[in-house]
């Protein structure tokens, strides 16, 4: 991480800043419920892709001393004052009060934005949270001279949201403790190690606004659902398979797995929804035509293009870039009809956050 600013002394009443810029991600193998012990711990491993071209921006200036040790802080969202996420905001604060003195003796404002339009039923919690945690870690770096560790950025990021934790890396992240691969653990994420197979390396993920409207189920009420949910350690250890599974695919370029295993996932994280006490049905008919009509064209032209889904009803097409153009067209000829205002978003995969100066 580079810093942009020596802090001393001296310039203690100076305006301070960082900004970064941190990608959205969407997962391959499914994050969905929580361990009951700890904060924001994952109860099964997951993995996902970073969402290069869908990204937050953020930016956190120093404004004066903090005068009473609890979080004091301004939030912008556009510019604009957001109060509705405050209280997320103050909880994570003081999840991290202990680990950040920057936090503790600055009065900060946060100003924030994506670039991709609000109300597109599109997550900014991971790229938001993402964004913020390495601004905080640059901020704390210059102004204890400490080096902030990419383990305690991620491990930051998922305190805010857990999904954040995997933004972290141009690679696929892996977060979650599993048997099989090496430093995985449930407090940060850690980057796939092993080599990729050449077709997985262009992979993009066009996403359909299938609903733009608000989620009907926060994350952290999804989450809540499988507490007590008699499917819930069937799930869990289904989501470990498929890790094994997915790591596998992705070193031998084994397209035909990687493609079943990728969608097992996405109705499987429907179906627990779908199981739950109270139930939801997250997905809409337009969901079920977009998939269908997916599954009809991968049969014809072979073209390896498979649905993944998060906890909504949008659906995310992943394919290899050399049939960005087939896709392309694919969409625009068959899918845009089932879009809210005929609205999709592509983006290439890969990136990690970058600092703006
Ligand atoms: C994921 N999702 O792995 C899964 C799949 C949505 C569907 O992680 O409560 O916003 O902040 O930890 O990370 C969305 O949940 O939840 C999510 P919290 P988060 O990406």
């Amino acid at each position: 991480m580079s810093l942009s600013y020596q802090y001393s002394e001296k310039n203690r009443e100076k305006q301070v800043k960082s900004t970064f810029r941190c990608s959205s991600n969407i997962a391959l193998v499914k994050y969905w419920g929580k361990k009951p012990e700890g904060i924001q711990l994952p109860a099964n491993p997951s993995i996902s892709f970073t969402l290069k071209d869908l990204y937050t921006e953020t930016t956190v200036s120093v404004l004066g001393a903090n005068t009473s040790g609890a979080p004091e802080f301004d939030f912008l969202f556009e510019g604009q004052p957001k109060p509705s996420f405050i209280p997320k905001l103050t909880d994570f604060f003081n999840r991290i009060l202990p680990d950040y003195a920057i936090l503790r003796e600055f009065y900060l404002q946060i100003n924030t934005s994506n670039n991709f339009p609000h109300g597109t039923g599109i997550a900014s919690s991971a790229s938001g949270f993402g964004a913020l945690a390495c601004c905080l870690a640059e901020l704390e770096q210059v102004h204890t001279g400490q080096p902030v560790s990419i383990e305690k950025i991620s491990k930051t990021a998922r305190l805010g949201s857990g999904s954040a934790c995997r933004s972290m890396f141009e690679l696929p992240a892996i977060w979650g403790a599993h048997p099989l691969v090496k430093g995985s653990n449930d407090e940060y994420a850690i980057p796939f190690k092993s080599n990729i197979h050449e077709v997985f390396t262009d992979m993009m993920d066009a996403v359909l606004i299938v609903d733009a409207g608000e989620k009907s189920v926060s994350s952290t009420v999804g989450h809540g659902l499988l507490k007590g949910n008699p499917y819930a350690s069937a799930r869990y250890e289904e989501a470990t398979l498929h890790l094994t599974e997915i790591c596998t695919a992705l070193e031998t370029g084994n397209m035909t797995d990687f493609i079943r295993i990728v969608e097992q996932e996405a109705l499987q994280l429907h179906a627990m929804m779908m199981l739950s006490n109270p139930y939801f049905i997250l997905m809409r008919p337009a969901t079920l035509s977009v998939i269908e009509a997916l599954w009809a064209f991968r049969k014809e032209t072979k073209i390896p293009v498979m649905f993944t889904l998060d906890a909504g009803a949008n659906v995310h097409l992943l394919f290899p870039g050399i049939h960005n153009q087939q896709v392309k067209n694919f969409i625009e000829g068959q899918l845009l009809d089932y879009c809210q205002n005929r609205q999709y978003f592509c983006s290439a995969i890969g990136s990690a956050p970058i600092p703006i100066q």
